[in-house]
């Protein structure tokens, strides 16, 4: 199986990020995750991991705004420039966290400066923005889109090792560990290869790639997670949202209770698996979050790595074309065997 993966990404590794109530700790999603997916794949006869090819910005441009590229790009040497703060004197270099967002009556606004345009352009505080996080964003969608290219090719699957994830990515948004969203990035750039369905099984709900694909009937969008009206990311993932206009019965989202086990997470999957069935893709991208995971430190489902497994097994039997691409997943102990779980029905 191929797995694209880049180092880049150990460079992102912001000092904090805040919680309910100011809390501020160490980011959860951190380069160790990747060592821990990387150790365990090496100890498989079949993963054979490679770094990805450039793409360019052209796919990258076609999911998300110019305008937050450019912020996205700038918004470090921009944030220095203005003065912007490191976090406090225990922290030696600054980071972009925003502490003023648009409320929604006045979100047209959009104000020139660092501190104004990052919280325009930001939904929460967990998506610090250093030096090395642009580079990083662009080469973990490399990873996807590397991976959408080898199923078109014909491998019959392919793993994305992506870092920083994507799936809380927007049009123009950053939040929730996420910059660009590497899912929707490689759905779009396979859609010109006939439909294309995206299954979301992080633990959080995938806003990002709902907001990316709400009115577009070019790509189904399925997100099974944790019920936002108590879970981040709270204002996305509801039942009721089906997509509009052209994309009208294109979206839909599972929300499930807390403590959701093997059983009651399995029968979601399989009404999900129905709607693919019948949607018919030519390639299918899941977004795979191992926060499913009963003993993750952000989850609060109790999915176990057996279920991971069958989950794997399950997806693996719709018998599509299929490019799974690294969301999230804290639990490091256990990430690598999640991964592995996860991908093992496909391997040969
Ligand atoms: C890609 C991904 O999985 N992003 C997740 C971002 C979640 N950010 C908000 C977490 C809020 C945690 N609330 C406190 C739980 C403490 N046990
Ligand atoms: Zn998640």
């Amino acid at each position: 199986m191929k797995v694209f993966y880049s180092e880049a990404h150990r460079a992102h590794n912001p000092p904090f990020e805040i919680f309910e109530g100011g809390v501020k700790i160490p980011v959860f999603e951190c380069p160790e995750r990747m060592d821990r997916v990387l150790a365990a794949l090496r100890k498989t006869v079949w993963a054979e991991i490679a770094p990805p090819e450039d793409f360019g910005l052209e796919p990258i441009r076609a999911v998300h705004a110019d305008d937050y590229l450019q912020y996205l790009e700038n918004a470090f040497a921009d944030w220095k420039r203005e003065g912007g703060q490191s976090g406090g004197p225990e922290f030696d270099s600054p980071l972009v966290m925003p502490a003023t967002f648009p409320p929604r009556r006045w979100s047209n606004k959009r104000p020139t400066s660092l501190a104004g345009r990052s919280g325009f352009y930001t939904i929460d505080l967990n998506a610090p923005i250093v030096a090395e996080t642009y580079q990083a964003a662009l080469m973990s969608a490399n990873c996807a889109l590397s991976g959408a290219k080898a199923i078109v090719s014909g491998e019959r699957v392919a793993f994305a090792l992506c870092r920083p994830p994507g799936h809380h990515a927007g049009r123009d948004n950053c939040g929730g560990y996420c910059y660009l969203n590497n899912a929707a990035i490689a759905a779009r750039w396979l859609s010109k290869h006939g439909k294309v369905a995206i299954l979301d099984i992080d633990y959080h709900g995938g806003n990002g790639t709902q907001d990316i694909f709400y009115e577009s009937a070019e790509v189904l969008t399925i997100s099974i997670h944790a019920d936002p009206n108590w879970e981040y990311p709270f204002f996305a993932g509801y039942a009721d949202e089906a997509g509009a206009g052209a994309g009208l019965g294109y979206h839909r989202n599972f929300p499930l209770p807390p403590h959701t086990d093997d059983t009651h997470y399995l029968e979601a999957l399989g009404e999900a698996i129905g709607l693919i069935r019948k949607f018919n893709p030519a390639h299918l991208v899941i977004s795979a979050g191992m926060d499913i995971y009963k003993g993750d430190p952000l989850g609060k489902f109790d999915v176990t790595t057996d279920g991971i497994r069958e989950i794997g097994q399950r997806i693996e039997g719709m018998g599509l074309p299929t490019l799974v691409v690294m969301e999230g997943g804290y639990n490091n102990e256990a990430l690598g065997e999640n991964v592995v779980g996860l991908l093992s029905a496909f391997a040969n």
